[in-house]
C-alpha cells in the first residue's frame, strides 16, 4: 500500500532504493507479484460481499456498491466490520436486483411469518401485504396516499416466525424508497444500490434490542417529559397560557408541561416573540416554573425571507440555505410567507442553528418542539422541496440531492437542535419533540404522530401506530390525545384520555378553531374521568421511569405488542386494541372487544373503588412486581421514598420487578448517581408472601419505605409500611 501507487507502480519515494539494485527485471517481477496479489484480494472481496458483523448480524453488499452514495450511514452508530464469514445455513438472504430499472432487494421468508415495524404508518399492527413509501410527508389526517407515507421513515422490517424466532431487515440508506411487504419482501430504492443488514435472533425482543444497539437508543429524558402535557394551537396570549396552568392546579389535575405553538411568534418568525401576546416570555416561564410546570416552545425550519430579520440575515451571510438546482437559495411558502430553509447537512449550518437556541433557552424555555420539518412547504413539490434541490454536505457527509437527504432533513435538524439546547444548558437533559425523523433519530428527539383527527377511528389506530414506532426503535412517542383536527366530544375525549394516560408520550393537543380540549372542557363527568386517568399515570411514574431507563439502555419499547407476553401463542400476533406497558402491565381500553389476552392469571389492578366506565383495564402479569407511588400534581413533587410494590405471584409462587430512580434531570446518573432496585417476591405459605429489596446498581442512596400490595382476585392486600429490605405480608 505504501510502496505502490494507485495503479500498482512503485511510488516515487521508494524508487531510489530500487534503482540502487539496478535490476530492472527484478523490479518488474516484483511489481507483477504485487499486482497479482492485489487482484487476488479484490476477487476475494467481490465474492465475499456478505459477512457476519456479529454472531447474529449479517451485512450484505451489492456487487456495484458505491459507499459514497449511501455511507456514512445516518441510522447506524455501531461499527459493522467483518467478524466471520456468513454461515451456509443463514436463512434470510437478500437478493439484489433491478425492479422496473430501480435498485432493489428481494427477501424471501416463510409464509407464516408476521411482519411488523416500518415505522410510522397507519393501519393494522401486522404489516403483511402493506406497501409503504418512505418519503417524509406532511400528511394531515393521514388522508393522502392511503396513509402509506407519513412524517417519518424507518427502512426497517421485523419478522416474527411461527415459532417466535425473529429477524430484522434494514435497508441502510436514506434515499426515497418503497417497502412492499409481500412474498418476497421488496425494498425498492429511487437511488443507487445499498447495503442490507439482517438481524437473526431467538425472539422479537432480542431483534428490537439489536436494532437499538445498531441505531442507538434514546437518551434518558428528564422525568418531567414523562408527565402529562397540555397543548393547543395555540395558547394566546401568554396570560391564557398561564391561566391554563392555574386551572390544572385549581382542579387538582396533574400537569408537567405546557406547550406553546406558533402563535407565540412575531409573524411566525422563528426565535422571535409576538410583541403583543407574548411580550414577556420569561415572565411566563417563571410563572410556569413557580407552579412546577415546564414550557415547550415550537421552532419550525422555515425562515422568513426578510432582510433585517436577524435569523435570515445571519443565515444568508453564513450561506446556510438549501440550494435549488440553479444553485440559488431555495424559497418556498410556509407560515411566515416566503421562506428559506437551513441546509442541515452542512456541519457549519448545524453549528449555527444550534447557536440560535442560546438566547431562546435562556428565557427559561425548557424544551423545543420542531414541527414542519419534513420539510413541509405549502407551495412545494408534493408539499415539500423538489427532489433536485441540492445539499452541500460537509464533514463526513457527501454533497447530494434532496432525493437523497429529504428523509433525514428533520433528523439532522433535531440533531442540531439538541446540541444547541445542550450547549445552553449543559447540566440539563434536553427535550426535543420532532414531527419528522428517520430511523436512528430517537437518539435526538421524541415524536408524536402528527395531525390526527378527533374521531374514534383515529383513537383506535393510534395504538398500532405507537407500537410499531416502538418496534422500529422509537419508544418515546404518542399521538395527540383527543385528536388534532375536528371537534372532539365528551364521549370521545373521555375514551381517549383514559387510554392516553398510558402512551409513552402523553400530550393532549388540538388545532386552532376546534372545540377546547382541556380535561375540564367537556363537563364535570369527563373532567373526573380525565383526573382519574392522569392520576393513574402519576401513580405509575416509578414503573414508567424505570421503563424509559430500560429503553435508554437497551432499546426496548415502553409500549409493546401483546404478543411480546407469549411469542409462541400465534393468536396474539394481531392484537392491536390491548397492549403492554413494559412486560408487566397489560392495558385494555374500555371500548376494546374480543381482546386476545395472553394465557395465565393476569390480575386486574383495582385502582379506584368506583368504576366510571371509561378507565382502561390494567392487568398485572403473573410473576410481575410493579412499583407505584402516591399521586402528585407534577413530577417535581415525585419521590421514590415511599413505594407500593404491586405483586402478582406466578404459578410457582414467585414474582420480580425493578425500580430506577435518580435526580430526575441532569447527567449525574452517567457517573453512577442513580439507584436501581430489584424486587424478589416469594410465597411463604398460602396466605403469606415476602418481598426482598436489593439495590442492584448505582451509588445513590435513598431512604425508602415500602409496602407490599398483593393483587389477588380483584383486590389489593396491603402490608404495613416498612423501612426494611424484607417485607412480609400475611392475609
Ligand atoms: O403549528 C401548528 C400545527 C401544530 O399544532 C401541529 O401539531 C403540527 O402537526 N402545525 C402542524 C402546523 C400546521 C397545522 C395545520
Amino acid at each position: 500500500m505504501f510502496v505502490f501507487g494507485s495503479k500498482g507502480e512503485i511510488s516515487e519515494k521508494f524508487l531510489p532504493l530500487f534503482l540502487k539494485i539496478k535490476k530492472s527485471l527484478l523490479l518488474k517481477l516484483y511489481q507483477k507479484f504485487f499486482v497479482l496479489l492485489f487482484a487476488f484480494f479484490s476477487i476475494q472481496a467481490m465474492a465475499q460481499n456478505s459477512f457476519l458483523a456479529e454472531k447474529d448480524i449479517a451485512i450484505f453488499y451489492p456487487k456495484d456498491f458505491d459507499s459514497l452514495q449511501t455511507l456514512p450511514s445516518l441510522a447506524i452508530v455501531h461499527p459493522l466490520t467483518k467478524q466471520r464469514n456468513l454461515p451456509d445455513n443463514w436463512e434470510i438472504q437478500p437478493k439484489f436486483s433491478l425492479i422496473d430499472g430501480k435498485n432493489a432487494v428481494e427477501i424471501n421468508f416463510a409464509e407464516s411469518t408476521d411482519l411488523y415495524g416500518t415505522g410510522e404508518v397507519t393501519g393494522s399492527l401486522r404489516r403483511n401485504g402493506r406497501e409503504i413509501t418512505l418519503w417524509n410527508t406532511d400528511n394531515g389526517n393521514y388522508l393522502q396516499y392511503n396513509g402509506d407515507r407519513l412524517y417519518q421513515s424507518h427502512p426497517w422490517v421485523l419478522g416474527v416466525r411461527e415459532d417466535g424466532t425473529s429477524f430484522g431487515i434494514i435497508a441502510d440508506h436514506t434515499w426515497k424508497q418503497e417497502i412492499k411487504l409481500n412474498h418476497p419482501i421488496q425494498m425498492i430504492s429511487e437511488g443507487p444500490s445499498f447495503r442490507v443488514i439482517v438481524i437473526e435472533k431467538e425472539t422479537p425482543q432480542e431483534v428490537v434490542q439489536a436494532l437499538g444497539k445498531l441505531t442507538g437508543t434514546i437518551e434518558l429524558p428528564p422525568l418531567w417529559a414523562i408527565g402529562y402535557q397540555q397543548s393547543r394551537f395555540s395558547y394566546y396570549p401568554q396570560q391564557q397560557a398561564a391561566s391554563i396552568v392555574d386551572e390544572f392546579r385549581n382542579r387538582q389535575i396533574p400537569l408537567d408541561v405546557l406547550w406553546m405553538d406558533i402563535n407565540y411568534m412575531d409573524g411566525f418568525r422563528i426565535f422571535t416573540f409576538d410583541p403583543k401576546g407574548y411580550a414577556d416570555p420569561k415572565k411566563l416561564n417563571e410563572y410556569l416554573h413557580k407552579n412546577d410546570v415546564k414550557s415547550v416552545f415550537m421552532i419550525d425550519p422555515g425562515v422568513k425571507k426578510e432582510e433585517g430579520y436577524f435569523v435570515y440575515d445571519q443565515g444568508t451571510s453564513g450561506n446556510h440555505w438549501t440550494l435549488n438546482k440553479n444553485n440559488e437559495a431555495f424559497t418556498g411558502k410556509v407560515w411566515p410567507g416566503q421562506c428559506v430553509f437551513p441546509d442541515y447537512t452542512r456541519p457549519e449550518t448545524r453549528t449555527w442553528w444550534a447557536s440560535l437556541y442560546k438566547d431562546f433557552m435562556s428565557l427559561g424555555v425548557d424544551g423545543v418542539w420542531n414541527d414542519m420539518n419534513e420539510p413541509s412547504v405549502f407551495d412545494g413539490t408534493n408539499g415539500s422541496m423538489p427532489p433536485d434541490n441540492f445539499h452541500r454536505g460537509g464533514g463526513e457527509l457527501p454533497k447530494g440531492s434532496h432525493l437523497r437527504y429529504h428523509n433525514v432533513y428533520g433528523m439532522l435538524m433535531v440533531k442540531a437542535t439538541r446540541e444547541g439546547i445542550l450547549e445552553t444548558n449543559p447540566n440539563k437533559r434536553p427535550f426535543v419533540l420532532s414531527r419528522s425523523n428517520f430511523m436512528g433519530g430517537q437518539r435526538y428527539a421524541a415524536t408524536w404522530t402528527g395531525d390526527n383527527k378527533s374521531t374514534f377511528d383515529y383513537l383506535k389506530e393510534s395504538i398500532p401506530m405507537s407500537i410499531n414506532l416502538g418496534l422500529s426503535g422509537q419508544p418515546f412517542n404518542g399521538p395527540d390525545i383527543g385528536g388534532f383536527s375536528g371537534d372532539a366530544n365528551p364521549e370521545l375525549f373521555g375514551q381517549w384520555i383514559a387510554l392516553g394516560a398510558y402512551y409513552p408520550f402523553s400530550r393532549n393537543h388540538t388545532s386552532t378553531e376546534t372545540v377546547a380540549q382541556e380535561p375540564w372542557a367537556f363537563g364535570e363527568e369527563i373532567e373526573k374521568v380525565s383526573r382519574t386517568a392522569i392520576n393513574r399515570r402519576y401513580k405509575l411514574l416509578p414503573y414508567l421511569y424505570t421503563l424509559f431507563r430500560e429503553a435508554s439502555v437497551n432499546g426496548m419499547p415502553v409500549m409493546r405488542p401483546i404478543y411480546f407476553a407469549d411469542i409462541k401463542d400465534k393468536t396474539l400476533r394481531e392484537e392491536e386494541q390491548a397492549f403492554l406497558i413494559g412486560k408487566d402491565l397489560m392495558i385494555i381500553p374500555r371500548w376494546a372487544k374480543n381482546v386476545h389476552e395472553p394465557k395465565g392469571n393476569w390480575e386486574t389492578i383495582p385502582f379506584e373503588k368506583e368504576d366510571d366506565g371509561y378507565q382502561s383495564i390494567v392487568k398485572l402479569r403473573p410473576g410481575g412486581v410493579v412499583p407505584i407511588s402516591k399521586i402528585v400534581q407534577s413530577t417535581e413533587e415525585y419521590s421514590a421514598e415511599k413505594i407500593t410494590l404491586l405483586v402478582n405471584l406466578a404459578e410457582r409462587g414467585k414474582a420480580s420487578g425493578s425500580l430506577y430512580d435518580d435526580e430526575k434531570d441532569g447527567f449525574g446518573y452517567k457517573n453512577g448517581e442513580f439507584s436501581l432496585f430489584e424486587f424478589k417476591a416469594k410465597r411463604v405459605s398460602k396466605n403469606q408472601i415476602k418481598v426482598r429489596i436489593k439495590q442492584k446498581e448505582g451509588n445513590r442512596k435513598i431512604k425508602q419505605q415500602y409496602r407490599i400490595g398483593w393483587v389477588k382476585d380483584n383486590q389489593i392486600h396491603y402490608s404495613a409500611w416498612s423501612y426494611s429490605n424484607n417485607i412480609h405480608l400475611i392475609i
